[in-house]
């Protein structure tokens, strides 16, 4: 019989060979055809399936609510210096993306695999932080440098409220909200933020939509799907900046000395 050559590469999410692209076997015409939306296209590329229509609106929720949170931030800042110094839009992107990580929009990962691990062990929102503060680790998805109890993240509330009307159940993101209660209690800014909303509720959507298998969800978190849903919405803020700089025909920046403390 034939015998297949062996290949350099394997690939499971996409094919280009037809008439039409397929998105893990759906047709491009049937994409778009059927109203298809962003957060559908994400489940087909990452997931390799469709997934419920409270999903794909949650993902498409959590992409538009990450687009952009000001120029303030180390993601926009890097862009902004890197427009204005008059690289081209790729250079300026990924200069800001390369800021996303544990402290900065890329905790969304990691909120999900300790506060997955903290609750599947039933540990207590006290015996998970103090145990996480033993090993001096931060709760990821905890703390932000402006938000407060008393100034909470309106991102956060409205995944929320999204969540607690459409998903079967939010057993993890009540947990979160338990450890935050905790964390607040010994300091006003450790807030939960957006990533460990997206971490958690996450969890819930995994867990709570019988679409993935305890092994699958497992993987998924062990590879770290979830700071993608990060990268791929702020990379619209970031190309934002890039064209507003350009626009704006901005000088290269310097940063003032006198915002500098020069000390020996
Ligand atoms: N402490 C976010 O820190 C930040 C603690 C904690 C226990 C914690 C910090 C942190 C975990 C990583 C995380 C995502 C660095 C944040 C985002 C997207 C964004 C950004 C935007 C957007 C802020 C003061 C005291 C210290 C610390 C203690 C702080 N965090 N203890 N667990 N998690 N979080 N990142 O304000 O006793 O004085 O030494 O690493 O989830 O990135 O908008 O800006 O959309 O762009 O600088 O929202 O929380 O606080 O470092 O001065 O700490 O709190 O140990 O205690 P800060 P620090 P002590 S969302």
């Amino acid at each position: 019989g034939k015998v297949r050559a062996p290949t350099h590469i394997i690939s499971t999410i996409s094919d280009d060979r037809g008439e039409e692209p397929c998105y893990a076997g759906v047709p491009m015409s049937s994409i778009v055809e059927q109203g298809y939306g962003v957060g559908d296209v994400i489940s087909l590329l990452w997931f390799k399936r469709s997934l419920p229509r409270y999903c794909t609106k949650f993902i498409e929720i959590c992409v538009m609510l990450c687009a952009d949170h000001g120029p303030c931030v180390s993601g926009a800042h890097n862009t902004i210096v890197t427009a204005r110094a008059g690289k081209d839009l790729v250079s300026s992107l990924v200069s800001g993306l390369l800021t996303i990580g544990p402290r900065f929009g890329g905790a969304v990962d990691d909120a999900a695999r300790y506060f997955k691990d903290a609750y599947d062990k039933n540990l207590t929102p006290y015996e998970f932080v103090e145990s996480m503060k033993k090993k001096g680790i931060r709760v990821p998805g905890i703390g932000h440098r402006i938000k407060r109890g008393d100034n909470r993240d309106k991102r956060v509330e409205l995944l929320q409220l999204f969540a607690r009307t459409n998903f079967p159940s939010v057993k993890y993101m009540e947990y979160a909200v338990q450890v935050e209660t905790y964390t607040l209690s010994k300091a006003n800014n450790l807030v939960l933020n957006v990533d460990g909303a997206i971490g958690t509720l996450f969890l819930d959507l995994l867990a709570g939509s019988g679409m993935f298998n305890k092994q699958e969800i497992d993987e998924i978190v062990d590879i770290g799907y979830l700071n993608g849903l990060f990268v791929l919405a702020r990379s619209i803020g970031l190309i934002g900046h890039t064209f507003d700089q350009k626009r704006l025909k901005q000088p290269l920046y310097r940063h003032p000395w006198e915002d500098v403390l020069y000390t020996k």
